[in-house]
């Protein structure tokens, strides 16, 4: 029989269950959340600033910003202020291009307007305005959007000057999104990109990815997967890209499509796509003419070719270069660029697979014509959770180079793992090249001032998708957010972008955002403890890439194996790239071949990578390489144990929502940590033939439960 409940206890559950709900954050809006300001944080100053408002100015941009700050005031006060927008100059806040300023404005900005750039902006307060002002509809807008984080970070408002330019002109995202909707690893749902609804629907989705990445300076975006369907070069297809582009054009963000190689053949059966014939060259050219018909700001192509079974110029006897120019030439009317991917490699090239890139590219640098960008994975091998930086960075002076990084964590724990990659890729940016003595560091590379470059980009492998949250795991938000704020400044302190964003997404309670700062910068070691500590690299599972699998060998390809890299023998283990291995050392500039050639010297992290160790070799920690092995391992299962009690003390101080999702995939985390650990060193042990030091857990199972573990359906592929 139905329970029938008396009416104040029925009301109580109600409120009870509303209360609930409120508090309830799914993270949708991301970093963007824009949280009530409660009444003792200067709500009466936040409040007289945004509900008086002017936008001088009535371009689609100047619109979102109007949106944005409607949004973001109906977020601070919940409904209590609504903001007036003023045409003039009037307003508390005042956000004009520098020329609709009135005169006694920009006289009073004098100072200031010449460090002003094409896409920055300024901010300033004077008396009791602040004025965002910038060259650009899209410098507004990002100014606006800096206005906002600092209310959003609560940063006090008194004698505000802030001048900012983005050090990198291209800051973008590729999306390894398939027609399908399937994403090549990608673990946050399917792509958002609804094809078969376009062109007609447009997703609120898109809307908020546009705004997602305008608010971090993201500027251009790649939709399809570099695995490329010639397919998406047809009216077809050209017409509902048309409609993405219609969107990302207020927030200043250019669309870009991949090329596949052989579209010619493949759309109009063309007999050749060879670079060089005339009429491949012309069937290019009209190619472009018709996607700027669609598109008029079309940005260019990201192209993979010759690698991992892509077609591209080598079929046809031809260089990188002639098949780049092909594609340069054809945008070149329509001031198109030509990402080019430099992650090239054969299983036919005998040589270490780390090399072939440079090899091949090396002595192509300045054959490229002037709107190819040549992109660079930031290591020789393949995003491993540690690497070298790429040699090819300082290497090719006369060839604009570009950085690509992977945002998704197809080799670092996926969609579960938390680590907070902005680590990763300080480690790289900050490493010095030597290509013009020291303090050639690769963020100089990229941003274009150590060889003078006349493009200067970046690229991150994106990790979304249609999970409500966007990325799977709510703290993996926090690699789209670094990204694009270490894309506009690679030298950006990465500790003050995870206490932003912390703040942004979750809260500003100081001791919740130091707490969890800790976990977030402390996260990457230990990753790479429990994977691949020592330099180890392509040590995980075949395909899929879930976790461990060093015992991969065999099959088609050997350069897709674990056995080619870590060649683990009695002798010892590692992958010697010195000039009595592959000599893969060779391809940098002799100050870093220096510190890295004795393996008495090199830094530990990169030990294996570079050398070939016996397995009792004593180490300088004073551990045998066995023993270091084996106790850096255990130092990883030990630091994501330490993530977990850590975040467990935040219960109460976020939402309960984002809190047990959290602390749900820590729990997977730790007992991922603990199958890498346990299955890589039952391995290992094979070879090494001594026991596990005392500090380090007994195996839960045996080598033969690691090894034949069955595993289905693993997203990404
Ligand atoms: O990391 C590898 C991935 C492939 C990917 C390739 C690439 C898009 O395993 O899935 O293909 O790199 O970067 O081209």
């Amino acid at each position: 029989m139905p329970v029938r409940l008396a009416k104040p206890l029925f009301g109580f559950i109600l409120v009870f269950l509303c209360g609930f709900v409120a508090s309830a954050n799914d993270g949708y809006k991301l970093w963007l959340q824009y949280a009530r300001i409660e009444r003792h944080e200067d709500a009466h100053f936040y409040q007289s600033l945004l509900s008086d408002i002017s936008v001088i100015g009535h371009s689609p941009t100047h619109e979102a910003i109007r949106r944005e700050f409607q949004l973001a005031a109906e977020g601070f006060f919940r409904g209590s202020v609504s903001p007036r927008f003023h045409a003039d100059a009037s307003g508390k806040v005042c956000i004009g291009k520098v020329e609709d300023l009135p005169d006694s404005l920009q006289e009073a900005l004098a100072a200031q307007l010449p460090e002003i750039g094409d896409q920055g902006y300024l901010i300033f307060s004077k008396d009791t305005q602040v004025i965002v002002t910038a060259k650009s509809d899209i410098g507004l807008l990002y100014g606006s959007f800096a206005l906002l984080k600092t209310i959003q970070v609560r940063e006090r408002f008194d004698e505000l000057v802030i001048v900012e330019n983005p050090k990198i002109q291209t800051r973008m995202l590729n999306h390894w999104d398939n027609l399908n909707r399937t994403v090549e690893r990608g673990y946050a749902g399917f792509s958002i990109w609804n094809w078969h609804r376009l062109p007609h629907h447009i997703d609120q989705q898109y809307i908020d990815y546009a705004r997602a990445n305008a608010s971090i300076g993201i500027n251009a975006t790649s939709i399809t997967n570099v695995n490329a369907n010639a397919l998406v070069l047809t009216p077809i297809y050209l017409e509902k890209a048309a409609a993405i582009a219609d969107v990302l054009r207020p927030y200043g963000i250019k669309l870009y499509l991949t090329a596949r190689f052989s579209a010619p053949m493949e759309l109009d059966k063309l007999p050749t796509a060879d670079p060089l014939d005339a009429a491949v060259r012309a069937w290019w050219a009209a190619k472009a003419k018709e996607i700027y018909r669609y598109i008029p700001d079309f940005g260019g192509f990201v192209v993979k070719a010759d690698s991992e079974g892509q077609p591209g110029p080598h079929n046809y006897g031809r260089t990188q270069a002639d098949g780049a120019n092909l594609l340069a030439e054809a945008l070149k009317p329509y001031g198109g660029l030509v990402m080019w991917r430099a992650f090239v490699y054969s299983e036919n090239t005998p040589t270490d697979r780390t090399k072939q890139a440079y090899d091949e590219f090396k002595p192509l640098d300045g054959k490229f014509l002037d709107n190819v960008i040549v992109q660079v994975k930031n290591g020789p091998l393949d995003f491993q959770p540690r690497e070298p930086f790429h040699p090819l960075f300082g290497a090719m002076p006369n060839t604009p180079l570009m950085m690509e990084f992977q945002i998704t964590k197809e080799y670092l724990g996926q969609d579960t793992h938390w680590v907070n990659l902005a680590s990763l890729w300080k480690e790289v940016l900050q490493a010095d090249t030597y290509a013009k003595g020291l303090g050639s560091t690769v963020s100089k590379v990229l941003d274009g001032s150590l060889h003078d470059y006349n493009h200067t980009a970046i690229t991150g492998v994106a990790n979304i998708g249609t999970d409500r949250n966007w990325t799977g795991h709510p703290m993996a938000q926090a690699d789209w957010y670094s990204y694009g704020r270490m894309a506009w400044d690679p030298t950006a302190d990465t500790e003050k972008i995870a206490e932003d964003w912390l703040k942004m997404t979750f809260a500003t309670d100081p001791a919740f955002v130091s707490t969890a700062k800790n976990i977030m910068l402390k996260s990457y070691p230990i990753v790479v403890d429990y994977m691949t500590p020592l330099g180890l690299h392509h040590i995980m599972a075949r395909s899929h890439h879930w976790g461990p699998g060093p015992w991969v060998t065999g099959g088609r390809r050997d350069d897709w194996t674990a056995t080619y890299y870590h060649r683990a023998s009695q002798e010892g283990i590692g992958f010697d790239r010195t000039a009595s291995g592959s000599n893969a050392l060779e391809q940098y500039f002799p100050e870093v071949r220096r510190q890295w050639e004795d393996p008495e010297k090199i830094s530990l992290d990169y030990l294996l990578w570079f050398h070939r160790i016996a397995w009792d070799k004593k180490l300088r920690t004073g551990n045998t390489l066995w023993e270091e092995m084996a106790l850096r391992y255990q130092r990883g299962v030990e630091g994501a144990r330490w993530m977990q009690s850590e975040w467990s003390t935040l219960d109460g101080k976020v939402d309960e929502e984002r809190f047990s999702q959290v602390a749900s995939f820590l729990k997977i985390q730790v007992s991922e940590a603990e199958w890498w650990r346990d299955a890589c060193l039952l391995y290992f042990q094979q070879f090494a033939q001594q026991p596990l030091p005392t500090a380090v857990e007994r195996p839960k199972e045996d080598l033969a439960y690691y090894m034949g573990f069955k595993r289905f359906f693993v997203p990404g592929i």
